[in-house]
């Protein structure tokens, strides 16, 4: 039996999920996800790493889905419920995935897609609501099990790949370093296509046999009033989303406030990450709720690699020590390590770091080192023996929102809008949203008196994910270019000053 699905037994008839009004037992998701697992599996033994996409909302059903998945053998392949068809296509496509499982909600949105292709549509509404199983697969913990999509250097996002024992990994460093228990209860209100929500949130929690309540969308007056119930004892966000519950919470009455900084006080521990998260959000956190943040650091391929002590100094600015079992090196541009006290790439090496970019050998190769060192394309220092993320060495990549997103897949966006003849895509700083995405655009000039931004928006959302829009466009006669007649993206970034 799958490690994670073993723990279940430890925890049989307690909650493991609320979600839709209604809970959920251990035993609830053991006994329901391995239906789910023989209706996946139809006829099969073993699905052998068959990929399987899944378009289900936060909740009961998102983890059912994922563990039978799994238990059926075959490679899970989350999908982000609010992208748009071309998002969703590109991952099918590239995953080559043989069957969705999919809620009604979302078949309008993909029925384009099933016009065309042959591919196993299970509606997850149909599935019959019974707790009969029948023999399972034995799955190896080296076999795949994981596919998420990251943007990178390249326009296209790439599939990670991890496999059990890497998910097993990433989890249990952060299950004994964060001190997580069967008495805790985490509040879920991540997207559920990334590693932030899916390990660090859902992953931990079952493993332990904490409890996760689930709200169907972002909203900070439901987060508030989840809290004001008393319990649940732990919370992970990215910093705008922190930022976003501070702007609530200053809004309140005093007597409203000082209510919800005694509940928030009661927390065991409230977690940020994905970005850098400012030292004023941090403060003001912690002047609002009594929590002092731990702010740790991770990356699609690699779980979580470097965090603040659960106990002891949680510095601002800084994202602490390698977790157990993760082994951190600084290096320079030849791959050698940095002096102590000097800024350098962190690479990574441990059971957490991923197997493969999916059916992209020479990205893989690409990644790492010789001699095996995964290289995170983040700059870092270690200063008093806390590291300080210190930026990135590609400018191409943004973060917004908490979301890593490729400017240069954006740019090829752009360019096929028709009146758009060269554009450059840079992130500017923001403290709300880390970056905010904006686009210097060079637009044909007999097109230029019919230009409208707002049609270029709503076009876009329709091409992409609406978290990776521009938030500002700028239009110029020339992109600011180097000698070479390459486009200089600081200086794109000036434009916008
Ligand atoms: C949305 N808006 C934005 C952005 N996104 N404005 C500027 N920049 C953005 N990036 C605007 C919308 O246009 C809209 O404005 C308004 O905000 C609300 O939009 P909506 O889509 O409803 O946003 P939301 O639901 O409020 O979402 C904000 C969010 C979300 C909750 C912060 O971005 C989020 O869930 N982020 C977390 C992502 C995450 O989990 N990342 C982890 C990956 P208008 O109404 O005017 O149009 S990283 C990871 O997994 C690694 C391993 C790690 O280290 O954790
Ligand atoms: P993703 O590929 O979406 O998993 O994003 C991973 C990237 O997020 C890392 O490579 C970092 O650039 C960034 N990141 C994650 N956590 C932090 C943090 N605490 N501080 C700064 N950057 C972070």
């Amino acid at each position: 039996m799958l490690p994670i699905v073993a723990q279940a037994d430890k925890f049989k008839d307690k909650a493991a999920i609320y979600s839709d009004g209604q809970s959920y037992s251990f035993q609830d998701l053991k006994n329901k996800s391995g239906h789910l697992a023989n209706v996946i599996l139809q006829d099969a033994n073993d699905l052998k790493e068959a990929r399987v996409a899944f378009m289900i909302n936060p909740g009961f059903g998102y983890v059912q889905t994922l563990w039978a998945i799994w238990q059926a053998g075959g490679v899970a392949v989350p999908l982000c419920i609010t992208h748009p068809l071309p998002s969703l296509e590109y991952v099918l496509e590239d995953t080559e995935a043989d069957i969705i499982i999919i809620s009604a909600e979302y078949l309008d949105t993909l029925n384009p897609y099933f016009q065309n292709k042959t591919i196993r549509v299970i509606l997850f509404e149909s599935i019959v609501d019974t707790n009969n199983i029948t023999s399972l697969p034995a799955i190896n913990s080296t076999r795949k099990a994981l596919i998420l999509y990251t943007s990178g250097t390249t326009n296209k996002p790439k599939g990670v790949v991890t496999t059990h024992e890497n998910i097993e990994a990433q989890i249990t460093t952060l299950v004994s370093s964060w001190e997580w228990s069967n008495t805790d209860h985490v509040l879920c209100v991540l997207p559920l296509h990334h590693v932030h929500g899916i390990i660090n949130v859902i992953g931990c929690a079952m493993w332990s046999g904490a409890s996760c309540t689930f709200i169907p969308h972002f909203s900070v007056s439901t987060i508030f009033d989840l809290f004001s119930e008393g319990n649940i004892n732990l919370f992970m966000a990215v910093p705008t989303i922190y930022f976003k519950l501070i702007a609530f919470l200053e809004t309140l009455q005093p007597e409203n406030k000082d209510q919800l900084k005694i509940v928030m006080q009661k927390f065991r521990l409230m977690v940020c990450g994905s970005a850098a998260l400012p030292v004023s959000v941090m403060e003001k956190w912690d002047a609002l709720s009594g929590q002092k943040l731990l702010e740790r650091y991770g990356m699609t391929e690699l779980g979580m690699a470097i965090s603040n002590p659960y106990r002891g100094d949680r510095r601002a600015g800084y994202v602490g020590l390698p977790l157990p079992g993760v082994s951190i090196k600084l290096v320079d541009e030849s791959y050698e390590e940095v002096n102590e006290g000097e800024p350098g790439e962190i690479i990574v090496k441990g059971k957490n770091v991923f197997l493969e970019y999916w059916q992209k050998p020479e990205a893989t190769v690409e990644t790492f080192t010789s001699d095996g060192w995964f290289k995170t394309g983040d700059i870092a220092i270690v200063e008093k023996g806390y590291y300080r993320i210190m930026g990135r060495n590609s400018i191409d990549i943004i973060k917004s929102g908490g979301y890593k997103i490729s400017a240069l897949e954006i740019e090829e966006v752009l360019r096929l809008y028709d009146s758009i003849d060269d554009c450059a895509v840079v992130g500017i700083n923001d403290v709300e949203w880390g970056e905010l995405i904006v686009a210097a655009i060079v637009v044909i000039p007999e097109k230029q008196i019919s230009f409208n931004e707002k049609e270029l928006s709503d076009w876009i959302v329709q091409k992409m994910a609406s978290y990776k829009k521009p938030r500002k466009y700028l239009m110029v006669d020339e992109l600011p270019r180097n000698a070479m007649g390459k486009v200089v993206k600081n200086d794109v970034k000036k434009l916008f000053e």
